[in-house]
């Protein structure tokens, strides 16, 4: 690596990554408090060249959201609604079976399937959804429920958590998504999200299901009252767990919105704390292969550039997105498989249409 750095500390970060040794806490908020964006930019992008050469992955993906009804009550969330509350919605398994329908004919690889905490869903809800899913799409990945899902459907049934993931995955679920892990901080969690599993409880869903046999994603939400250093520590706890099951695919930063939420006073994230979360996220996940730039949340011309600060991934083609709208994305609600193509082009990368485990196909 022959960069030279306007921040002179950058230097002996980017020793150690030449040198393939680990980044602690310190340089991840040495990383964080730089304003040598270009500097972090190159570093992590050496690492992804070293990874991934010039390939950006997509996939062509469906997002089903089965229910916004949900008793979490998180203060970030624009999409959750209480029961009969305008707007609240659960949808049948012939609803589900009609959005499915309704793209029959395009090559879906992925469906992304998740939903609020609805205590009036039981166990066989679940499992039919599932079963649903692949009896109508075969060929494609369910990619369903956060560890937070998880941890409700397992209180739901009084199954442990080992023997819910079991039944759904008998029932067909092959993946997990990466949601709710938002910030792995007590702080964060008592002032935002008192109500939802805490970090060990959602490492812990992580783990078995890992051992399991199913693979996840991880997130983070950045953006709102975190800190620097509660952001490189909940880096350092992925990556504890990935060293242990190497369970984990794609980590993917999340963009705080705020427009129909109660922290509605909160500004966007800007570019630079957008690219940032990318190229740290790429440093300090030494053992994460890949890194997903989600256009939904930095829009499509940022995560363009997000390809050359580390990130090998662009999420999907998505179809009919719901949290992040909600929440005031101004971005599509789905974009082409052309227009994931060109965008890619364009950013000088090479396309690589992936399934949901990296395979090209
Ligand atoms: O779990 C909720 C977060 C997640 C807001 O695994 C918000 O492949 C920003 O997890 N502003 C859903 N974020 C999105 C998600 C995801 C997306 C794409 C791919 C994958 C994957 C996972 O979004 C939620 C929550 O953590 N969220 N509200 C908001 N207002």
């Amino acid at each position: 690596m022959n960069i030279s750095f306007l921040d002179k500390n950058l230097e002996k970060i980017a020793v150690k990554v030449a040198d393939n040794k680990r980044l602690d806490f310190g340089d991840g908020v040495i990383l964080y408090n730089s304003s040598d964006i270009v500097g972090i930019g190159r570093i992590a992008d050496y690492v992804k060249k070293k990874h991934h050469k010039n390939s950006a992955y997509f996939v062509y993906n469906q997002h089903i959201n089965y229910t916004n009804i949900c008793t979490s009550k998180c203060k970030f969330c624009a999409f959750a609604k209480d029961k009969g509350q305008k707007g609240g919605f659960t949808l049948s398994i012939k609803d589900v079976e009609d959005k499915l329908n309704e793209r029959i004919d395009e090559p879906v690889r992925e469906i992304h399937v998740v939903g609020g905490l609805n205590p009036e869903l039981s166990i066989d809800y679940y499992t039919d959804l599932v079963k649903t899913i692949k009896k109508i799409r075969p060929d494609a990945v369910v990619k369903a429920f956060t560890a937070v899902e998880i941890a409700n459907i397992s209180s739901i049934s009084g199954f442990d958590i080992e023997k819910t993931i079991s039944v759904l995955k008998n029932a067909g679920l092959e993946m997990m998504p990466g949601g709710g892990a938002e910030i792995m901080s007590n702080r964060v969690r008592d002032r935002l999200f008192p109500n939802k599993i805490s970090a060990s409880e959602w490492l812990s869903v992580m783990e078995t299901a890992h051992t399991c046999g199913i693979v996840s994603n991880a997130t983070m939400l950045y953006g709102h009252i975190e800190t620097i250093d509660e952001r490189v520590n909940h880096l350092i706890k992925l990556r504890e767990l990935q060293d242990k099951t190497g369970g984990f695919s794609a980590f993917i930063p999340l963009a705080f919105h705020s427009k129909n939420t109660s922290m509605s006073d909160i500004d966007r994230t800007t570019a630079i704390d957008d690219l940032k979360s990318i190229a740290v996220s790429r440093l300090m996940l030494d053992n994460f292969s890949h890194i997903k730039a989600y256009w939904v949340m930095i829009g499509e011309k940022l995560a363009q550039v997000a390809l050359s600060f580390g990130a090998d991934d662009l999420d999907g083609t998505i179809i009919e997105e719901k949290i992040t709208h909600m929440a005031g994305a101004k971005t599509s609600k789905g974009l082409s498989r052309e227009r994931m193509l060109y965008l890619i082009k364009s950013a000088d990368k090479i396309p690589v249409e992936r399934d949901s485990f990296y395979n090209p196909v």
